[in-house]
């Protein structure tokens, strides 16, 4: 992010792009980034959005929260329509930047052919999924990000039963220009991934984790604690992948300095969704947690 003056709370512009008040519940991680996110994109932008709570955010004209172009699509649609959006823009020699914004099982699940399809062809747009970790808006069903044995309305009682698709890492098998990971408790660290992923030819995929209070069981004063708790306990990564090379960033890359992180039970114990984790539950988690950071202290500590 060398090129780039790191934003922080004095510098970052004062001039909004959604009203203030929306329709999301109290404590939405994504309304967080959704305002800050506007921030770095600026005005000369188009949104393509596919059902979700992001739609339920920007709500319907003439009373939407947001100043911004949206066109709302079909689920299955959202890479393949900002691909033909960027087009007509190309051809009226516009420079707008086209923004594909869908939620996890818009974008892991029900949409994962377009936007393989886009990546593929490497078309120049801006790709963001919101990870909540389950289809929300219709009533917290279980997607493909859902954690393993996380309860869902669709898995009531044991949990979910298969492991949850690590989707930045199959975006990432297609070999595009730029890929970052952020979390609703470091906007800034989105915003200036954003600025960045403006200043790159092709698909730039950001992926963003976005506690959700009624999915996943917290208080809503608690988003942004928990959101820091993924990053802390080492359980959720933040970092960028550009030409191939992935680079730990933020929070994350402070932590390959220290021994030992976080105990992730701080994280899981604080939500209602994971009521069916047993100790033993926890306790494999946390050895998978530190195989991977011993792992990543081998990878990243000679640069
Ligand atoms: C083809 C199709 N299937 C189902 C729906 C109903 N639907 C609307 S929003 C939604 C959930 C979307 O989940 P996600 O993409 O994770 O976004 P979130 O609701 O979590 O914000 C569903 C299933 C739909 N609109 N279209
Ligand atoms: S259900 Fe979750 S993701 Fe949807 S608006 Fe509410 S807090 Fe946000
Ligand atoms: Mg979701």
């Amino acid at each position: 992010m060398s090129s780039i003056a790191k934003t922080n709370v004095i510098n970052l512009t004062e001039e909004e792009f959604v009203h203030p008040g929306n329709r999301a519940c109290t404590g939405c991680g994504l309304s967080i980034l959704y305002r800050i996110g506007m921030k770095a994109l600026g005005r000369d932008c188009i949104f393509v959005v596919p059902p979700s709570c992001l739609t339920v955010l920007q709500g319907l004209y003439p009373i939407s929260a947001t100043q911004m172009p949206v066109l709302n699509c079909t689920f299955a649609s959202t890479a393949a329509i900002a691909t033909g959006v960027r087009a007509a823009m190309k051809r009226r020699g516009k420079k707008t930047q086209v923004v594909a914004w869908a939620g996890d099982g818009g974008t892991a699940d029900i949409g994962i052919q377009a936007l393989s399809g886009a990546l593929e062809r490497n078309e120049d747009i801006i790709y963001i999924c919101y990870d909540n970790e389950a289809y929300m808006n219709t009533g917290v069903q279980r997607s493909g990000t859902t954690p393993r044995r996380g309860l869902t309305t669709t898995t009531p009682y044991s949990g979910k039963k298969e492991n949850s698709k690590n989707v930045p890492e199959i975006v990432a098998a297609h070999n595009p220009a730029y890929i970052a990971t952020c979390s609703a408790s470091y906007p800034l660290d989105f915003h200036d991934k954003l600025l960045k992923a403006k200043e790159i030819r092709g698909l730039k995929y950001i992926h963003i984790q976005t506690p959700c209070p009624p999915g996943w069981g917290i208080e809503e004063h608690k988003t942004v604690a928990i959101g820091r708790m993924a990053v802390e306990s080492g359980l959720f990564d933040l970092y960028e992948i550009e030409n191939g090379k992935k680079q730990l960033t933020g929070q994350s890359s402070k932590q390959l300095k220290k021994k030992s992180l976080r105990p992730v039970g701080d994280y899981i114990n604080l939500q209602t969704r994971y009521n069916a984790y047993d100790e033993e539950h926890v306790i494999a988690l946390q050895a998978m947690i530190d195989r991977k950071w011993e792992k990543y202290r081998k990878e990243f500590s000679q640069e």
